[in-house]
């Protein structure tokens, strides 16, 4: 049977590669049913909401597939999308809290049971999508940013305003999108999708209560939008691991001796006293007035009363009540602040900046306030602005050249720039060229990193069966993916070993790239690129 026919039919024939995605439920309005008690999330969702819907089930049979579940192996019930406009399945299974919850419960030991499934699973899946209430949506989003380190697959968060039972409700959208993206892009953050937009979780925050137009991301522009042609990402923004490490978590965060305070018009120096004063406070969001103010007090109260917390050693964190923009030192109140110590915490979110301060205050390596102070003005996971200067420059193209568009590939039928400094690349990794590699990548936007041949193989790909180990180095520590399937569903890893190479199979281990149970063996005898 043809993969056109496959489509229409999308039935077990179909010659489509699937993307194995994990959903982990938290709870949330999203599997929400009513109760003589107000609306309570119920079990069995991928029974009950998932399968009786075509969208999210084409029907073929059922394979079990493995996860891993509070530490130990168990085998999962699994579906599969219809194949998406990516010309791919979707096959995932779903891990229940239990109990389920509405998110104004979720706490940092729900943080810690959701990113050691993630970690436990990591090696199973391509992605994973956490379905969980909105309400507090932005701070899980946020803290689970910070506790994972090198993280090389996408972690999508979302939920939505009504059930999926309901009659009219954005859950279908806000779920089907997130299996999508998880398991089509390798976009490798921790991000919430909500409304057609996916977002870098920790600049979000929801700003409405109803409207399905529930979260914004008001300092950085969203990674990706789904519009009716597809998903569309912008590599610019997307954040990837330099580093040659493994994936790991923070698995504790410190939310017990955090506090956060709203500055507000006349508001005693006392009552901020006796916040910085509970026993055992470490860390203070004070949220203040535009671009970070607070009033001084009589005499210059409520400053001494800063200052002389932060002499004792707890840290305070500027944050600007405002949604958009940034806090500085520019006005006199908000220098008095500097002045007594308060970091400034730039564009920071009141949920990114609260997590981060309970991440960093609950790290084993940070020994003092001034430690956790430094860590907190710098930006670790996208979560602020370094610069948040405003500035302005020129356009660099003329409007009228799209020379290097996707669109003049088409109409023309020639090679755009890109293309063929992807093609001289491939030759480079092909005769091991290092300097000609380097030379290439230098004057490389980054878009090189993104691009694929025909069959879908990446640089990486590519690399992975060169002959010299540095080029495939260089790539990872700009950032290239190690996770990345080509057509035929096979990672870089994959034809590293295949080809025994062995040199590229411990660099590609060392920097995260992992084998499914099964993958390496399945991979004996079969044409791999
Ligand atoms: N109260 C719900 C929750 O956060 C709200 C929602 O999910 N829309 O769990």
């Amino acid at each position: 049977m043809g993969a056109f026919t496959a489509v229409l039919n999308g039935n077990a024939e179909s010659t489509y590669p699937e993307s194995r995605v994990l959903i982990i439920i938290t709870g949330g309005t999203i599997c929400m049913q009513p109760s003589a008690g107000g609306l309570v999330p119920v079990d069995g969702f991928l029974e009950h909401a998932m399968a009786p819907r075509p969208s999210f089930n084409d029907m073929t049979e059922r394979v079990p597939i493995s996860a891993v579940k509070d530490g130990a192996k168990v085998t999962i019930n699994s579906l599969r999308t219809p194949p998406s406009s990516y010309s791919r399945h979707i096959r995932y299974g779903a891990l229940e809290f239990s109990p389920l919850l509405d998110s104004s419960s979720i706490s940092s030991a729900g943080w810690t049971q959701i990113a050691s499934t993630i970690k436990a699973n990591y090696h199973l899946f391509d992605g994973f999508v956490v379905l969980h209430g909105t309400d507090s949506l932005s701070y899980s989003a946020s803290a689970l940013s910070f506790m994972m380190e090198d993280l090389g697959k996408p972690v999508i968060l979302t939920g939505s305003q009504a059930s999926i039972f309901a009659l009219q409700s954005d859950a279908v959208d806000n779920l089907l999108g997130s299996l999508i993206i998880a398991g089509t892009f390798v976009i490798p953050e921790v991000c919430l999708f909500f409304h057609h937009t996916l977002f870098r979780g920790n600049r979000t925050t929801k700003v409405s209560a109803s409207s399905f137009e529930a979260f914004a991301s008001p300092n950085c522009e969203p990674l990706a939008k789904v519009t009716s042609l597809g998903v569309d990402v912008d590599w610019s923004l997307v954040r990837r691991p330099t580093k040659i490490a493994q994936f790991r978590i923070a698995s504790q965060l410190d939310t017990a001796h955090v506090a956060c305070v709203r500055i507000f018009p006349g508001i005693k120096p006392e009552m901020v006293d006796s916040v910085l004063r509970v026993p055992g406070l470490k860390g203070l969001i004070l949220e203040t007035f535009g671009m970070g103010n607070a009033p001084a007090g009589v005499d210059g109260s409520l400053t001494k009363v800063i200052a002389s917390a932060v002499e004792r050693g707890v840290v305070i964190v500027n944050v600007s009540q405002c949604t958009n923009g940034f806090v500085s030192p520019l006005y006199a109140p908000g220098f008095a602040l500097g002045r007594a110590g308060v970091v400034f915490g730039h564009d920071l979110t009141s949920e990114a900046a609260l997590t981060k301060l309970s991440y960093l205050l609950a790290l084993p390596d940070l020994a003092t306030a001034a430690d956790v102070a430094a860590r907190m003005g710098r930006s670790l996971r996208g979560e602020l602005t370094e610069l948040a200067t405003p500035s302005f420059c020129h356009p660099t193209r003329d409007p009228g050249d799209d020379s290097d568009s996707e669109s003049t590939v088409s109409r023309s039928g020639r090679l755009t720039p890109a293309e063929s400094a992807f093609t001289t690349a491939g030759w480079a990794i092909a005769a091991g060229n290092l300097p000609a590699v380097l030379e290439l990548l230098g004057s490389d936007d980054g878009g090189l990193l993104q691009r694929t041949d025909y069959m879908g193989n990446t640089l990486v790909h590519l690399a992975a069966v060169g002959p010299e180990v540095a080029v495939l180095k260089e790539l990872l520590v700009r950032g290239a993916s190690v996770h990345a399937r080509n057509r035929a569903d096979n990672t870089p890893l994959f034809l590293a070993q295949k080809t025994g190479n062995a040199g590229c199979v411990a660099l590609l281990r060392d920097a995260g790239a992992m084998l499914w149970d099964g993958e390496a063996a399945a991979a004996a005898g079969k044409s791999a690129m």
